[in-house]
This record gives structure tokens, sequence and C-alpha cells, in this order.
């Protein structure tokens, strides 16, 4: 099946200057920034029911075969329990304007010197009881990745010690990818990592931003409410362009390629 997702390419910002000179100095050296209060109560408010009402008038999308969506385990039950639909932006409108927002885009603008382009964006749900994130970096050693991929994370809930914030290990995206070039996902020991972790403490409205060589991971969500986060990545536009259709076509190729025989036939995108 074609799994190209109809949708036009992030509109790009031309010039800012969103951030102080403070702001880009932490991010370069740390890999991690957080702003507050970027998006208004009404705005976040919005966003929260667009993709409530996609998670409810798509539940038949929701399942194991369908490469939008993924399960983690609960951590108590270990009962596979839904948690991500990637991307969004086509099946919510409000997603998709996020993900063009000026504010946005102007802060990445600051941060890459350059106009950033869109390169995929998931709603990550955390339901309550849902296991955390192992310890990973997001860039993986697939031919031309851009180096220059860093998420945005826009709080829709509270991200608490309860609910299982991203934490990221600060300072260590300067060391570049960590595990094998081999176009493999890999996890990292935390013994190995010489930093302490930072959890992203974020209210709706807030956005935190690391780049793909920060290394990162969540604990389970132990409280009673969801963790919803949207994770819009972005890469900057001298590194290949505007790439979102092409890494969705790669990214659904990976997935048939890691899931054995004979699951792999029912794979689908939907
Ligand atoms: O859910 C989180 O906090 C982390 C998610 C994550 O690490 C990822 O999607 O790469």
């Amino acid at each position: 099946m074609n799994s190209d997702i109809a949708m036009p390419p992030a509109a790009t910002a031309l010039s800012t200057a969103a951030l102080s000179t403070a702001e880009v100095q932490f991010y370069q050296e740390q890999g991690y920034l957080i702003l507050r209060n970027v998006f208004s109560a009404a705005e976040i408010g919005d966003l929260s029911a667009d993709v409530d009402r996609v998670q409810a008038e798509h539940s038949e999308c929701i399942d194991i075969h369908n490469m939008r969506v993924r399960f983690r385990p609960h951590h108590e039950t270990g009962d596979n329990t839904f948690e991500v639909i990637d991307p969004i932006s086509d099946l919510s409108p409000v997603a998709r304007a996020f993900t063009r927002d000026r504010r946005i885009l102007d802060v990445l603008h600051d941060l890459y010197g350059e106009p950033a382009e869109l390169f995929k964006d998931k709603l990550i749900y955390k339901l309550p009881g849902v296991s955390g994130a192992t310890l990973h970096q997001d860039w993986i050693g697939w031919p031309g990745f851009p180096e220059s991929f860093l998420s945005v994370v826009v709080a829709i809930d509270p991200f608490i010690k309860e609910s299982g914030p991203t934490e990221v290990f600060p300072g260590l995206h300067r060391k570049g990818y960590l595990s094998p070039k081999d176009g493999q996902h890999h996890y990292l020991a935390t013994e190995d990592l010489p930093a302490e972790p930072v959890p992203l403490l974020l209210d709706p409205g807030d956005l935190a931003i690391f780049s793909c060589f920060t290394p990162h991971r969540s604990a389970s969500n132990t409280g009673t409410q969801t963790r919803r986060g949207y994770f819009i990545s972005y890469n900057a536009r001298s590194d290949g362009g505007q790439q979102y259709q092409q890494h969705y076509r790669e990214f659904h190729e990976w997935l048939r390629s890691k899931c054995p025989e004979p699951q792999r036939n029912h794979l689908y995108f939907r």
C-alpha cells in the first residue's frame, strides 16, 4: 500500500530574534532548552480536543498492524497499551497548524541560523500505566539522516514526576552518536553517561527542544492522568531540505524490514 502522507510541507520562517543569545548558547552547550508559556491555555485546549477527536474517530487505526501507531507495555500488567500516533498532522488540522506556527519556526531559525523543515511529527498519548522510553538518541544511521534533526515537545498535559516526563542527559550531544552507525535503533546504558539526567518538567503550553544526539529516556506514567505531548521534529533546510514524505517512506520500509514473516504481510499504513 502506498503510505505517502498527503501533507504539504511546513511553511518556514524567514528571520527572527525569538531567542536571546543566552538561550541559543544554552541549547548549543546543553543540547536542550525549555521555553515557558509559548502557547495559551485556549490553544492547548484546541490541540487537546483535536488529538482526542483523532484518537476517538480513528479508533479502528489503533491496531498493532498499522504502522501509524505504537504500543508499550503497561508497567504493572505488561499489557500492550496504545501510546503513539505517528504522524498525526495529516489527521489533525490543529496539530498541523502547530507544526507551522511561527513561534516554533522562529525559535528554530535562531537555533539553526536558517529555516527549519518539518521532518516528522507524533503525538505521544502516554496513558496512565504506560511504561517509559528506554535511554536512546534519536539519530539513526540511515543514509542521509540529518544531523540537524531536533525535536520540539509541546506539552498538552503536565509533564510531572508521576507522569514520566522526558529526561535528557545534558551536554552529551556534543559527543555525537554513541552507538554503531549500522542503521539500527540502539539503546544506551546509563552508567556509560557522565551526566545526571534532567527531567523536562513542563506545564501545558510550555515547549522543550532537544537535539537528536541528546540522550534521553522517560519513566513509566505512574500517575492518574495522561501525559500527552506533541513531539514535532525538524531539520535545518540546508541539511537535506524537505524530507517529510521521504522520511515516512524510509521509516515504513524499516518497520517492514524489522517485522518477521509472516506478520510482515499484515502491516499497513492508514
Ligand atoms: O515519551 C517520552 O518522553 C520520550 C519519547 C522518546 O524518547 C521518543 O519518542 O524518541
